[in-house]
């Protein structure tokens, strides 16, 4: 049973996130957008103030947040900015196959020190020619001894070339599997490819990222050679309900704009918002923006009570990517001509939205993702 009752401490900690975006998202959103520009600056107050790590374990000094929680923090900071909150979102990816799939040993070993300092980590799964479908991918293993010699290239990939982790998928030379390691930011072999120029969501680094030679030690294998591609699954199951909150902060924030110019804006003698054709695209987007909401907080809590499904994640992603786009949309309308100019912020929202239909599986994958369970 769901309850949507947030406890006390979820409620202290979302309007610790309110603040931090009031304060230091939401004035530094639009310079960040215009600049496409990682915000160094932004995380590292977050990390300042224990805002980091979301999913990292309590005992290597991270917050170690269940989904729900996540889901609430998450739509706050996309709030101010999605590009922005992607940071932590592209963090909580790179780290989800080793909490699935790592041992202790491997964790020990990988996890301590994003509690020391506020580094990257990186979830290297899309290639130039494997986007939907990830199994055709090319980036090749090769066992050498105890190690692993990784060659290859992933784009699209948030945090590319300016991660300290990377988790790589390839195929291990003569299997058609795909295998997961761990790389470290420091291995001589990685490099940044080109950094993307992005129609919205510019606050996010994205970029490609070239794995050339790349020595890795067995020892950085997840799981067995094969399980790579179960592990990509197993983590994207659990991360799309946090792309559903983030879709979530981007509508809810257009609504909140929209009803605020439609009480100002005068138009034929009365407040926009008056006139019944406003008024009614206003109740639409605010019905949208409760259900979408609802599904994620369905999603977040079957995973954290450990049924994990994986339809709930992509029905969430799904319609909560949808209705962020239909609303930042309609957003952009209700202001008129000063919705498409950069001086509201609407604009902005709209083309950060579209990306949520896109990554970790774009609307047409999480179509399929949900059907193969109805039917399986
Ligand atoms: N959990 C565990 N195992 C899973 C799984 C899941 N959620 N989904 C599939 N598998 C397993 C299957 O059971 C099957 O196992 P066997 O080979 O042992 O039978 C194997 O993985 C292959 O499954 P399937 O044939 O369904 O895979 P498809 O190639 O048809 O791909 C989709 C399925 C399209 C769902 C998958 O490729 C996908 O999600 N693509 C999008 C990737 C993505 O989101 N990219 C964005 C990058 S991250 S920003």
């Amino acid at each position: 049973m769901i309850s949507f009752e947030l406890t006390d401490e979820q409620k202290e900690l979302q309007a610790m996130v309110r603040k931090f975006t009031k304060n230091e998202i939401i004035p530094v959103a639009a310079e960040y957008d215009q600049k496409n520009e990682m915000p160094w600056p932004i995380i590292q107050k977050g990390f300042e103030i224990g805002l980091w790590n979301f999913n990292l374990p309590q005992k290597y000094n991270g917050l170690e947040l269940d989904h729900v929680t996540e889901a609430i923090l998450i739509e706050e900071l996309a709030y101010g900015c999605l590009g922005i909150s992607g940071a932590w979102d592209g963090n909580t990816l790179a780290l989800t196959p080793i909490l699935i799939a790592g041992t202790e040993e491997q964790q020990d070993r990988w996890l301590p020190q994003f509690a020391e300092k506020p580094l990257l980590g990186s979830f290297c799964l899309t290639e130039p020619g494997a986007g939907s479908d990830a199994k055709s991918m090319v980036t090749r293993a090769e066992k050498v001894g105890d190690d692993y010699i990784i060659n290859g290239t992933k784009c699209f990939i948030t945090h590319g070339g300016i991660a300290s982790m990377y988790t790589v998928f390839a195929k291990v030379k003569g299997s058609k599997k795909i295998s997961a390691f761990l790389v470290s930011g420091d291995n001589p072999g990685v490099s940044m490819g080109k950094v993307e120029d992005k129609l919205g969501d510019r606050a996010s680094h994205i970029a490609e990222v070239i794995f050339e030679d790349v020595r890795v030690p067995a020892k950085d294998l997840l799981g067995q050679e094969g399980d790579g591609f179960k592990i990509a699954m197993q983590t994207l199951d659990r991360t799309r309900m946090s792309i559903g909150a983030a879709a979530v902060g981007v509508a809810r924030r257009a609504l909140e704009e929209s009803i605020e110019y439609a009480k100002v804006r005068t138009q034929f003698g009365k407040p926009i918002g008056q006139h019944q054709g406003i008024g009614f695209m206003l109740a639409d987007m605010a019905t949208k923006v409760e259900a979408a909401r609802s599904l994620v907080f369905l999603a977040a809590s079957e995973i954290d009570a450990k049924r994990i499904d994986p339809k709930f994640g992509a029905m969430c992603k799904l319609y909560a990517a949808d209705i962020a786009m239909e609303v930042t949309v309609d957003a952009v309308q209700i202001h008129g001509g000063y919705g498409y100019m950069k001086d509201y912020p609407v604009e902005k929202l709209m083309r950060d939205a579209k990306i949520l239909q896109i990554y970790e599986g774009t609307q047409q994958v999480q179509r399929m993702v949900i059907a193969g369970r109805l039917l399986s």
